[in-house]
């Protein structure tokens, strides 16, 4: 018998929240033999609607799920965490500027890194999801001064799911029968859908792929999908963003395959600057990731990797009087 292990959720009770606490309560997060102890974390005035999610939480029965905390208080919601996913963030303002949501953001993740740091367990693996995740997630690792700051990671595995699902259904194939994909940079429509090495059924696609569609089909349509999902159901993705946060988290813990993307601290790899909290390839076995090494990168490859690499530099000096 495994002894639980503690997650953390921050925002529970906001969209994503609510399409991914029951899945991790019902083992899809860590294996359908590792009980769980959910601690879930929402501001003041949601402390009603999270105890709502808490009482079906618990009028699911689910076998896994040893205990529920619910807090408004980061150091009761962190304590002892083996995994924390940070999906609280405020939402953009009407006609706010992204510089200023930026800031606006960054402020909580101060805090965040604090409680984690002063809280959680010391392998602590963090997830970021609440935008701008990879900003975030650079601000709380620099808070979190007694975690390995490759435990911080930021979610770009929507992107990689979405551009999965465009390019099987452009080669009427199944996701499955795709492998070396990949997501560079940050979670935002800079982000680059990488087919370069990409196979289907173990050949590589890309020569197969007209380049027009790629640059003028592909890359936009899985650097805007967000949008476009906001215009058909009229809110933000709730249950896709959720089940990439399981799966970010799943392979990360339990390993995987065939290559993955995740927002990770720069190691310098590919002359990203260092400590940029940026979407490589990664591989994943025994609770590490590591990037994959060694790839040639083209010329349009390169110049995707400076537009996104770009981006992530200009965010990281709006926050910068946070990172001294
Ligand atoms: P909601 O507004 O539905 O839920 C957010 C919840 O977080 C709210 O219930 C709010 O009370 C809570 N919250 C805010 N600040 C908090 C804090 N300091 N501590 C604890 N809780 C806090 O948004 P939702 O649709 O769930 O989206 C959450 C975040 O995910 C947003 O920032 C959104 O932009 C981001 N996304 C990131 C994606 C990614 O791929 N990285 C994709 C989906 C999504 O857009």
């Amino acid at each position: 018998h495994k002894a639980p292990v503690r997650v953390a959720v921050t925002g529970a009770a906001g969209n994503i929240g609510y399409a991914l606490v029951f899945r991790i309560a019902s083992g899809e997060l860590l294996g359908k033999d590792q009980p769980v102890i959910l601690q879930l974390i929402e501001l003041p005035h949601a402390q009603n609607a999270l105890k709502g999610v808490a009482m079906e939480l618990n009028d699911c029965a689910f076998p896994l799920l040893r205990d529920i905390v619910t807090t408004d208080s980061q150091s009761v919601g962190f304590k002892n965490a083996d995994y924390a996913l940070l999906v609280g963030s405020k939402p953009r303002g009407k006609g706010q500027e992204r510089a200023d949501l930026i800031k606006d953001n960054g402020k909580i993740f101060v805090d965040t890194g604090k409680a984690i740091n002063d809280n959680a367990s010391r392998d602590c693996k963090v997830l970021v999801v609440g935008n701008p995740a990879n900003t975030n997630c650079l601000i709380a690792a620099h808070y979190a001064k007694d975690i390995p700051k490759e435990n911080f990671t930021a979610m770009t595995r929507l992107d990689h799911d979405r551009a999965l699902y465009q390019l099987a259904s452009k080669t009427g194939s199944q996701v499955t029968d795709i492998k070396k994909l990949c997501i560079w940079g940050n979670h935002s429509p800079t982000m680059y859908p990488d087919l370069t090495n990409t196979t289907v059924h173990n050949k590589l696609i890309a020569p197969t792929l007209d380049h027009a569609w790629i640059d003028t089909f592909f890359n936009p349509k899985v650097g805007k999908r967000g949008a476009e999902i906001i215009d058909a159901r009229g809110s933000s993705s709730a249950a896709s963003a959720a089940n990439a946060a399981i799966n970010h988290v799943r392979d990360w813990a339990l390993g995987s395959e065939d290559w993955i993307s995740m927002g990770v601290p720069s190691d310098g790899s590919y002359n990203v600057p260092k400590g940029l909290i940026f979407s490589f390839p990664v591989t994943t076995k025994n609770g590490k990731y590591s990037i994959v090494q060694g790839l040639k990168i083209s010329e349009y490859s390169q110049k995707k990797i400076d537009i996104t690499t770009k981006e992530l530099l200009e965010e990281r000096a709006c926050v910068e009087n946070l990172l001294k």
